[in-house]
């Protein structure tokens, strides 16, 4: 791409930056062939009340909609971001392509301000995808933009009569600052000034690290100030009697919805982009990284309906159903008569009727989708753990033990890094920035950094997830699908930490997803998912929770699959990166939380691509 008519754009950005001599392809990807999809994003700042970044200039980046199997260039400009920024695909499997993963400090560096960086992938799988931002707590401030993939096979698409654009719709939800001040703030005084808002029956469960505000839907929405209510919810349009395939992408940065449209059902056929079996319910819980796809059928009386969609205390910044023929929205005055903001503790509690609660119910893969290896070839337990207040259980000793993937990292015990009163961890882990992103090392991935759980290229790797704390936990897996083997509440560890065989797994038709909400703990009763991965894909994969406060406070490990005897193919010629900083940090960049050596944020000068 390097050499293609941006080549001057190039020159030119270098030479502002003064740095013409060092600035080098960032990977030279060649000229994209012939067919191929391409697209150009700019990320900048963005002055709104609500958000601080956006793509192009809007609110939610503009859509994408692409077909299987297309191949994919998307140009991404760093217009004015200063510690720059990288763009992620979010469900794209990205088959032999690690380095477009979009990852700052593990697939990349950061795309310096005034350059651009060519992504490009082969569209897999279909379905209701993402892309956002994936430099520091940069989506949640703003950058992210829906990804559709078409598939002229979908399963259900006997399920639905129209597949709209303004259908797609991106779930945000809005604070006072951005997402960096959150964390510096959670840092320094922990969690223990978020007062419990519910029953205390359902004390902690799904409640936010930061306060709510409120939520949008494709840039539009709800917000609760002090005193006044601002903003215009968004308008789902429909005609009576069609049916609607609505997609939802859980673009939040930390709260859970539960999406209830009033007076309809809805069948859920895709979870992540891939189809499932459909599941008839009247409200869904969806969490940050999740997408959901419903047929909503328009058969209820020509009117104005909304569709509430409210945190697990009861927040509610619902949107609108309008069928054609019924008033304006905006001056129907019964269905002002009918908005509740608060519709109370406990209304979205997975478990009543009629609610489906991801992380508590069991969805299969549609069918005629093939069934998942029946046996592993690696485990792992994978705790999901407060590190700031809780230490690893008793014979969690054995940490040389590669069933927790530690390797040479000593797990913290009660407390957090650099004094810091928040943190979240993966096996008391807290995850360190790499100085130098994995996919530059030659050999294999450090591992006295953080947590890595290592495969070999074709293994079958199941993960055992244990959440001992009291909020769920949306796990992401980049580079692949897992298979979503059990989920729920129990112990399900036997006394060696593996997975007990006598839990049951569903190897018949298990849904394959990316993200996976882990239950918190029910009581004393940990929360926990099994999933199962092919590792076909070889390359550094980040796997981490979505909620962006807790993966940018150490929730957060990779997954390196190396091919057998082979010299790293993925491997990007270290002289080929962009993003390098051309100046060492002044700060120790080990161990100390907060400020600018959090979640990758370099706040370095960076060599220009
Ligand atoms: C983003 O904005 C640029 C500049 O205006 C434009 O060329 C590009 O087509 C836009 N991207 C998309 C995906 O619409
Ligand atoms: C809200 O109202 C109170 C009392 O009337 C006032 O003191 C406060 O400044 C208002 N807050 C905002 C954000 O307007
Ligand atoms: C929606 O359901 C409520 C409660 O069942 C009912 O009172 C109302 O009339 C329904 N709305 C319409 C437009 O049918
Ligand atoms: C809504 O109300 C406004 C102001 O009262 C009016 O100008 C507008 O025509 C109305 N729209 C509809 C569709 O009735
Ligand atoms: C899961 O559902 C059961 C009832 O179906 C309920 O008792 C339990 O509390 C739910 N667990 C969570 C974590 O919501
Ligand atoms: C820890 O390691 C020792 C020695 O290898 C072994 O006897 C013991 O069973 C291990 N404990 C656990 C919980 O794995
Ligand atoms: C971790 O802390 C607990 C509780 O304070 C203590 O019992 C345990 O010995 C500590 N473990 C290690 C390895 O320091
Ligand atoms: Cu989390």
């Amino acid at each position: 791409m390097r050499r293609t008519s941006s080549a001057a754009f190039f020159a030119i950005a270098a030479l502002a930056l003064g740095t013409l001599a060092g600035a080098a392809n960032c990977p030279d990807i060649g000229n994209p062939p012939a067919g191929t999809r391409r697209f150009s994003l700019e990320a900048a700042n963005f002055a709104s009340p609500y958000q601080t970044l956006a793509y192009n200039g809007t609110a939610v980046g503009p859509l994408i909609r692409v077909a299987l199997g297309d191949t994919v260039q998307v140009d991404v400009t760093n217009k004015d971001i200063s510690g720059g920024t990288s763009t992620h695909w979010h469900g794209q499997e990205l088959l032999n392509s690690s380095w477009a993963d979009g990852v700052a400090g593990v697939n990349q560096y950061p795309i310096p301000v005034g350059s651009t960086f060519s992504y490009r992938f082969k569209a897999f799988p279909a379905g209701t995808h993402w892309y956002h931002s994936h430099t520091g707590g940069q989506y949640g401030d703003g950058l992210r933009g829906p990804l559709i993939v078409t598939d002229p096979n979908d399963p259900n698409a006997g399920l639905y009569d129209a597949d709209l654009d303004e259908h797609v719709l991106m779930l945000a939800d809005v604070f006072s600052t951005t997402v960096e001040a959150q964390l510096a703030k959670l840092e320094m005084q922990g969690m223990a000034n978020m007062k419990p808002l519910c029953d205390p029956a359902f004390l902690d469960q799904d409640i936010s690290d930061a306060p709510w505000l409120g939520a949008q839907v494709n840039g539009n929405g709800l917000i609760f100030g002090a005193n006044a209510t601002s903003g215009e919810p968004y308008v789902v349009k429909v005609q009576s009697g069609k049916r609607y395939r609505l997609r939802f992408i859980g673009g939040m940065s930390s709260w859970a919805l539960q999406i209830a449209p009033r007076n309809h059902t809805f069948s859920i056929i895709a979870l992540d982009g891939r189809p499932v079996e459909p599941v008839r319910a009247s409200s869904i819980l969806i969490s940050s990284g999740e997408r959901m796809d419903m047929v909503l059928e328009a058969n209820q009386p020509v009117a104005n309906y909304w569709i509430d969609l409210s945190t697990i205390n009861g927040f509610n910044a619902p949107i609108v159903l309008h069928y054609e023929g019924a008033a304006d929205p905006a001056n129907d005055t019964s269905l002002a008569a009918t908005l509740v903001k608060d519709l109370g503790c406990a209304s979205g509690i997975g478990g009543r009727p009629g609610v489906v609660d991801p992380k508590n119910a069991t969805f299969h893969a549609a069918a005629g989708t093939p069934k998942p290896p029946q046996k592993a070839d690696k485990q792992f337990t994978v705790y999901l753990p407060d590190a700031s207040a809780t230490s690893p259980p008793a014979g969690f000793a054995n940490a040389s033990s590669n069933i927790y993937g530690i390797n040479g990292v000593t797990p913290q015990n009660g407390s957090c890094p650099g004094g810091s009163k928040y943190c979240w961890a993966l096996n008391w882990v807290v995850f360190k920035p790499a100085s130098v992103p994995d996919i530059f090392y030659a050999s294999s991935v450090p591992t006295d950094r953080t947590l890595n759980l290592e495969a070999d290229l074709g293994d079958v790797v199941d993960v055992v997830f244990v959440n001992p704390s009291t909020m769920v936990h949306p796990m992401h897996i980049h580079g692949y699908a897992f298979s979503v083997l059990a989920t729920g509440n129990g112990d399900i560890l036997g006394p060696d930490g593996r997975l007990s065989p006598s839990v049951p797994l569903d190897l018949s038709a298990p849904a394959s997803r990316d993200t996976v909400p882990v239950a918190q703990v029910v009581g004393s009763t940990p929360g926990y998912a099994v999933v199962r991965i092919k590792a076909d894909n070889p390359g550094p994969w980040s796997f981490h929770c979505h909620i962006d406060l807790h993966a940018g406070s150490g929730m957060f490990m990779t997954l390196t699959v190396k091919p057998k005897g082979v010299a790293d193919p993925w491997i990007v010629p270290k002289d080929q990166a962009c993003g390098v900083p051309t100046a060492t940090p002044t700060a120790s960049r080990t161990g100390r939380r907060g400020g600018r050596d959090r979640a990758w944020v370099w706040g370095r000068p960076l060599r220009p691509c």
